[in-house]
């Protein structure tokens, strides 16, 4: 499918490729960490930290009854009968089960509020560089013996190409909000893949977004890059009691296994975009995706 770029406008990263690309990656353009003078909650070892790594995990951010009280409001979300249907609900390939919610800050008070937390929100000011707004909200439950995996990909690939985020200036914020251990499938990222772009064969087909939030296919690097990238880096799977906070680079590779363990592993993210990067048409996609998905400061 042709992308909707506007004539004329070079694609930084280019991915959704007709034919291999020359090279496994290219280097990424933009700046990791540019908030570094802006006030927020992170220290200077944190934001270093997060600039070589691409991510950064602060256990225990959120404890007790505030934690308790998230819990159950997410709780009353997920097993809302009358989200179950809707497009910003997806559930599990095999069973009805909800497995991930969208635009959950619009749903509830409570994760609005989170959202603007200095905790979250100050966090996300210092590694973007400037006061964030929320591209995406999204609960994943994956149930314990049911809940499927995530394919490996950088976020920002599929952000760029399908929803038109120009750079490398959003991060995902994800509250774990179940144990996250090593049998119940937690996320797995590869340290320093942020800095490498790895274009993605294969066109984005119309609607993609009604199969990707399911098993992405479209978007997902080479077993070559892949294999060369863990060789170099190695994998992480930060682990820790519910209530740590994962901060991770919109171009972090990432992956989740299935949980096969009796555990559930739940999270709340939020995907910080800075202002000046909110998206335009899409690079490599047909058509824009809807509101739920890249959320626009433009509309309401
Ligand atoms: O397509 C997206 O926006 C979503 N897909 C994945 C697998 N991770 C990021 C995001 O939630
Ligand atoms: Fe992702």
């Amino acid at each position: 499918m042709p992308s909707t770029q506007q004539a004329g406008v070079q694609d930084a990263y280019p991915s959704r490729l007709t034919s291999r690309p020359e090279s496994l990656w290219q280097p990424r353009k933009d700046a990791v960490v540019k908030g570094q003078h802006l006030s927020g909650p992170l220290s200077e070892a944190q934001l270093e930290e997060f600039e070589r790594k691409g991510f950064l995990f602060i256990p225990n951010l959120i404890t007790g009854d505030e934690l308790e009280t998230l819990r159950d409001d997410i709780q009353a979300l997920m097993t809302t009968d009358a989200y179950r249907d809707q497009e910003f609900s997806i559930t599990e390939p095999e069973s009805n089960e909800i497995r991930s919610l969208f635009a959950v800050h619009r749903l509830s008070e409570r994760l609005g509020a989170l959202a603007n937390d200095e905790r979250v929100a100050g966090a996300a000011r210092q590694i973007v560089g400037d006061d964030p707004y929320v591209h995406q909200s999204r609960i994943n439950y994956k149930p314990g013996f049911a809940g499927k995996g995530f394919n490996w990909h950088s976020d920002f690939e599929t952000w760029h190409a399908e929803d038109g985020m120009p750079g490398m200036h959003a991060v995902s914020a994800s509250l774990i909000l179940t144990d996250n251990h090593e049998f119940n499938g937690p996320l797995m990222l590869i340290p320093g893949s942020h800095t490498k772009f790895v274009p993605c064969l294969g066109e984005t087909p119309e609607d993609n977004h009604k199969s990707s939030l399911k098993a992405q296919e479209v978007g997902v690097p080479s077993p070559e890059a892949l294999s060369e990238l863990v060789a170099q880096h190695g994998i992480e799977a930060p682990k820790g009691k519910a209530g740590g906070l994962l901060l991770f680079d919109c171009n972090t590779l990432h992956a989740s296994n299935a949980n096969l363990s009796p555990d559930p592993r739940s999270n709340v993210f939020f995907v910080f975009n800075r202002p000046d990067n909110r998206c335009r048409e899409p690079y490599a996609a047909p058509k824009h995706r809807p509101d739920f998905l890249a959320h626009s400061p433009d509309e309401n």
